[in-house]
């Protein structure tokens, strides 16, 4: 007992001894005369009294139930700020410190703001989806037992020792959102399924593939179909967020939700791995985001925010441009073992999923970041406004050495140039002149045609820009798609003359294959003497179900609307179908030369549903689903809303 205890035992003690005799005496007689003055008044006085006594308890009866449920949040919050003052520092999450460097808001975060303890704390802890009107009003023993199981899942997750406990583990909504678009009359969006035979065979496919992954891989990277395994790069659940929106474009409810619930219950970033850091951004941010933008359920936000603040980390380098991996309990970013460079395309394909993370949590410390990177590049020398495939973190420059292609590290930064322009409602400049300076270093340095039928290629350059090499990469073919889009949006006409030329020797690479399917990479002859347009060599004839031809068809198609983009996408799903599906999902394959032994590798990659599925289903629709002028695919096959600035 200490000393401050003292006196408030003494003043029980002793009022509790004056109740047991003086008091009693008095309230005896106190109510001997109230029963007097009772049974003086009228029967009118005393059905008056009756009725006011009935209409003062009905009052007080209706608003305690139908109070009470905020005031329980009250105190739940109450608790939960309570569990974080009695935390050591070191349990507590050190993004916390993170965010508050960066600015970021405090709401909804585990890290205790300096304002905590105010009155507008419950306020800043309320759940991230508005309970809605028929919740609030739950019998209080219903609604009761409910907060009672959030609060013991808060302090779970608070006292676990966990260095990071993401936001969306301690504010867990319990309604599933409704499966409608967020902004279904603004970009007047139906996603209510297949509408026609193609389409329907496409989601079979994709619930083959999915049934194979659930049963074997449920929430690893990749799922291994033949030795019914899953295989695990990063540890992310590749497979299943890249497929969240794929689910939800086909109207897959059920099979969305199980995965969306998982996210919600199971997806964690407290891993001591490195991750690539352009790979997580576009296919675990980019699926995370654009969930969200098709859901509108705020978990997916809160996910890509916490993944997006240990990202950051990637930028903390001497010139700002990446490093290539990300460790992602520890935070430490570096290089590859073998190299000190980033590669070119993976440091500028990540602006489209920052800025768009800026813009829905409202913190420009994304944004800024992966823009500086852009902002950077542009200032760097180039061959024709082509670039090198690496670039060093160290100084920001770039290997002059390094080959230049449009395939594999090359590719995408010349589409998240003009990705990036549309994002940013065509404002910015300096991303649609390097776009169109690139176009025309693509067009007159590395263009070229076979002799044998007249089929354009795209060369790469190697020796500083000096030698050109007739290689191409299945990479490439996401070029026609992205020069198509470009024209929808007023760039010169000719990039579509292009554009149709190549997705033309990309379809090729296609049906010329005994197994109507495209190699990794081909090789073309340009020779007068040449019997064939291209060849391939035996250590590039794999296929990894790649979805860049497919991409590209999908772009012509709905730009033009020509439907021999349609009918050569079928060719090649039915392709995929014979070589490719095995009885528990879809495995690449190590030869599309030989249809009699295609040497399954017993790999399904995260990208055949994310991005191949989802391309064939959005080709082979009578119309339309999405606008391109208000939304932006990422690299990944995620879209993400158009902005206007
Ligand atoms: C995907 O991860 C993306 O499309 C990326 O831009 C390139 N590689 C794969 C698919 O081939």
């Amino acid at each position: 007992m200490t000393m401050e205890d003292v006196p408030y035992t003494s003043i029980f003690v002793t009022n509790a001894a004056d109740t047991s005799q003086d008091s009693l005496g008095k309230s005896r007689s106190t109510s001997l005369s109230c029963r007097r003055h009772w049974n003086r008044l009228s029967r009118l006085q005393k059905s008056f009294i009756f009725m006011l006594l009935l209409i003062v308890v009905s009052f007080c009866l209706i608003s305690t139930t139908f109070t009470w449920a905020p005031d329980a949040s009250v105190a739940e919050d109450d608790l939960l700020r309570n569990k974080f003052h009695a935390l050591p520092l070191s349990n507590q999450n050190p993004g916390a410190s993170r965010r508050n460097e960066h600015g970021s808001a405090f709401s909804r975060n585990m890290g205790v703001p300096s304002n905590a303890g105010l009155p507008t704390m419950s306020r800043q802890l309320q759940p991230d989806i508005e309970p809605s009107r028929a919740q609030q009003l739950k019998v209080p023993e219903e609604r009761s037992k409910e907060i009672k199981q959030q609060v013991a899942e808060n302090i779970r997750s608070v006292i676990s020792l966990d260095p990071v406990i993401p936001i969306s583990k301690r504010k867990r909504q319990t309604k599933k959102p409704p499966m409608v678009a967020v902004k279904t009359d603004y970009h007047r969006l139906k996603l209510d399924g297949p509408k026609n035979q193609r389409q329907q065979e496409v989601v079979n496919a994709f619930l083959h593939a999915w049934k194979g992954y659930k049963t074997f891989a449920w929430g690893q990277d990749h799922l291994r179909p033949i030795s019914k395994t899953g295989q695990d790069w990063f540890g992310l659940a590749l497979t299943l967020i890249d497929s969240l929106d794929t689910m939800y474009i086909m109207g897959l409810q059920k099979e969305y939700f199980e995965a969306r619930d998982w996210v919600d219950n199971s997806l964690s970033f407290d891993l001591n791995r490195n991750v690539n850091l352009f790979e997580t951004t576009i296919r675990v941010m980019g699926g995370l985001l654009s969930a969200y933008h098709l859901s509108g359920d705020e978990m997916f936000r809160h996910k890509a925010e916490d993944l997006g603040n240990i990202l950051l980390a990637g930028f903390k380098s001497p010139s700002g441009v990446p490093y290539s991996d990300v460790n992602l309990r520890n935070r430490v970013a570096h290089g590859p073992s073998w190299s000190p460079d980033s590669t070119t395309s993976e440091v500028t394909t990540i602006q489209l999923e920052f800025r768009d993370l800026s813009r829905i949590v409202n913190n420009p410390i994304f944004e800024e970041s992966a823009m500086n990177v852009s902002k950077h590049v542009h200032t760097l020398p180039k061959t024709h406004g082509l670039v090198p495939i690496h670039i060093t973190p160290g100084t920001g420059s770039f290997r002059m050495t390094s080959v230049i292609t449009l395939g594999a590290r090359g590719d995408s930064y010349y589409e998240y140039l003009l990705k990036q322009w549309i994002q940013t409602g065509k404002k910015i400049d300096f991303l649609r002149d390097d776009y169109l300076l690139a176009v025309d270093g693509i067009q007159n340095r590395l263009v070229q045609r076979t002799h044998l039928s007249n089929l354009t290629f795209i060369n790469e350059l190697e020796n500083n820009g000096q030698v050109l090499r007739p290689k191409m990469d299945h990479l490439v073919c996401y070029l026609p798609g992205t020069l198509a889009l470009g024209v929808l949006h007023g760039l010169p006409q000719w990039h579509l003359d292009l554009a149709k030329d190549l997705l033309y020797t990309c379809y090729l690479t296609y049906k010329r294959q005994p197994t109507g399917l495209s190699p990794e990479i081909t090789f073309f002859n340009t020779e007068e003497s040449a019997t064939h347009d291209f060849w391939v060599k035996h250590n590039d004839a794999h296929n990894l179900l790649r979805p860049e031809t497919v991409e590209s068809l999908w772009y012509l198609w709905q730009i033009t609307g020509d439907k021999m983009y349609q009918d050569w996408g079928w060719e090649i799903f039915q392709s995929f179908l014979k070589y490719t599906r095995v009885e528990h999902g879809f495995t690449s394959i190590s030869s599309v030369l030989n249809p009699e032994n295609t040497r399954p590798r017993d790999m399904m990659e995260s990208f055949f549903l994310g991005e191949t599925l989802k391309y064939f289903y959005l080709l082979f629709s009578d119309k339309p689903i999405f606008d391109l002028k208000t939304w932006v695919f990422n690299t990944e096959a995620h879209p993400l809303p158009v902005y206007d600035h």
